[in-house]
């Protein structure tokens, strides 16, 4: 959906492609062609490249964009697409390779004089090797698979005894997960942000850098909300980073859009950890920020145009967040909760953005990721995104599955996040306080079949005078006086 709005817009007409579970989904009725391609697990259509090219071929579509999960950082299939003369809309395969092996990158960035973790070049061969290594970095230390990401075959080391047996645990996982045991050491960065650069290249040679997004709250290495600009980043900090993921994405030539990632510790030290060489679930709050809507960018620079816009022609205006809304039951260790809508109330007016594409008595699938929808508000400053997106999941309403509206409500109100004073370890920090449960337990989920007219009851039933609902935020009474409300027009 998020690409078709983009090609609507510019007059390029588009083809889907579906599984069984997706026959009666959004894009398929918004597309000007449909395809099926198979089954409903993602083994069985979405990833298949030969039935993805036939799709193209037999549509003569011009160029394929990947999206976000699936095929869009598959090197194979970018060369695939190259050698049957279609454009992949992505960088190139050797791009998608070089940055897809840790320790390749790592090397790469070193050469380039990009900042990464203290810690080996190589992989590790010898287990006596790496406990000499480990005693010159000092503990602790991570090992991480050179084939990792989201986690998996990375391993926290500590102590002296844990050393061989974390390499050996992280050594197996990785072979399990990507086939390739390869693992290297980096220094421990602790409490580190996950802070990361949003970089657009044409096939020109010029780069520029969309400025960051801060995306430290995670759960389980999966994004729950981002903002930019970061609260932790200096000007000065900020430019450094910009001008380091530009070297980055200029030593593996890139084109496209691509995103360099860095942990970056307290004192303000970062650190490349990884490119994702694809578009990201949060890049509508780079677009907000901007104005530049970089689905549209990777279309034109995949056609070989030049950008038209330099790096001074960028400011970040004003703050964004996005909320990742999820088909997910915060009460039940946030299980999948595929099933119908019964009924949705979305979020509108100023500074609004949701992208999305489920309707009512639409039936959520369960063979894929849960997330059903992006919430994104911009402000003229923090306090402002903050606010408009607490209004915005207030007149959020969905019944008939469980979502994540209300652990973000919580999130909202927590004070570490208000005030900017987060890490990556905010959910387990603060997971007590945002299960809690009759604050995450949507009343209106009780009640699926009633429409959200009975979800703004409440304050219907206190107009009456039959309940008293104190009101206790006339904050505007103190716009002037109180910092954190926004009075300035931007
Ligand atoms: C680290 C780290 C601390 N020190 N590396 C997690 C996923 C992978 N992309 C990198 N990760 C980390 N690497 C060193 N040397 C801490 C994490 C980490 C993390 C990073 C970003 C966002 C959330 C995270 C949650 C836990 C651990």
């Amino acid at each position: 959906m998020r690409i078709m709005r983009s090609c609507r817009e510019i007059g390029i007409s588009s083809v889907a492609v579906y599984s069984d579970a997706d026959r009666k989904s959004m894009h398929v009725r918004y597309a000007d062609e449909a395809i099926h391609i198979g089954s409903s697990p993602s083994n069985e259509s979405y990833l298949i490249i030969d039935k993805i090219i036939d799709a193209a071929k037999s549509t003569k579509a011009d160029a394929i964009h990947p999206g976000y999960g699936f095929l869009s950082e598959n090197a194979d299939f970018a060369e695939r697409c190259q050698k049957e003369g279609i454009i992949f809309i992505g960088p190139s395969s050797y791009a998608i390779n070089t940055m897809g092996d840790k320790i390749t990158s790592r090397k790469t960035m070193i050469a380039a004089g990009v900042p990464v973790v203290p810690g080996t070049e190589e992989p590790i061969n010898d287990e006596n090797e790496a406990i000499e290594t480990i005693k010159k970095i000092g503990l602790p230390v991570m090992i991480k698979a050179s084939a990792g990401g989201g986690g998996k075959g990375m391993r926290r080391v500590l102590t002296d005894d844990e050393i061989i047996p974390s390499i050996r645990a992280a050594r197996s996982e990785a072979m399990a997960s990507f086939a390739d045991d390869s693992v290297y050491i980096e220094k421990y960065i602790k409490s580190p942000h996950h802070i990361e650069f949003q970089i657009l290249a044409d096939k020109h040679g010029n780069t520029v850098h969309l400025f960051e997004r801060e995306c430290s709250i995670q759960r389980r290495h999966q994004k729950v909300v981002e903002e930019t600009p970061s609260p932790i980043l200096t000007p000065k900090v900020r430019e450094e980073m910009g001008k380091a993921a530009v070297a980055a994405a200029k030593a593996v030539n890139y084109d496209g859009a691509g995103t360099i990632e860095f942990i970056v510790d307290d004192a303000l030290n970062y650190y490349f950890l990884e490119m994702n060489t694809r578009l990201q679930v949060e890049h509508p709050i780079t677009e907000r920020v901007t104005g530049v809507d970089l689905v549209k960018q990777q279309i034109f620079v995949a056609n070989g145009q030049a950008l038209s816009f330099k790096q001074e022609d960028l400011k970040q205006n004003g703050h964004a967040i996005e909320c990742r809304i999820y088909a997910e039951d915060p009460d039940n260790n946030f299980m999948p909760s595929p099933g119908e809508i019964k009924h949705i109330t979305e979020p509108m007016g100023l500074g609004i953005r949701v992208d999305g594409y489920v309707h009512e008595g639409y039936e959520i699938p369960l063979f894929y990721d849960p997330m059903i929808s992006k919430l994104i508000t911009w402000g003229v400053d923090r306090p402002e995104a903050i606010r408009r997106m607490k209004r915005a999941l207030y007149e959020y309403k969905i019944t008939g599955i469980k979502t994540s509206i209300r652990f973000l409500e919580k999130i909202m109100e927590t004070p570490n996040f208000i005030e900017g004073n987060y890490n990556t370890h905010f959910v387990d920090d603060n997971v007590d306080t945002l299960l809690e449960k009759e604050k995450c337990n949507d009343l209106s989920e009780d009640i699926a079949m009633i429409t959200a007219f009975v979800a703004y009851n409440d304050n219907i039933i206190a107009a009456e005078g039959k309940q008293t609902k104190k009101c206790e935020k006339n904050e505007w009474k103190n716009i002037g006086r109180r910092k954190n409300l926004s009075n300035q027009i931007y």
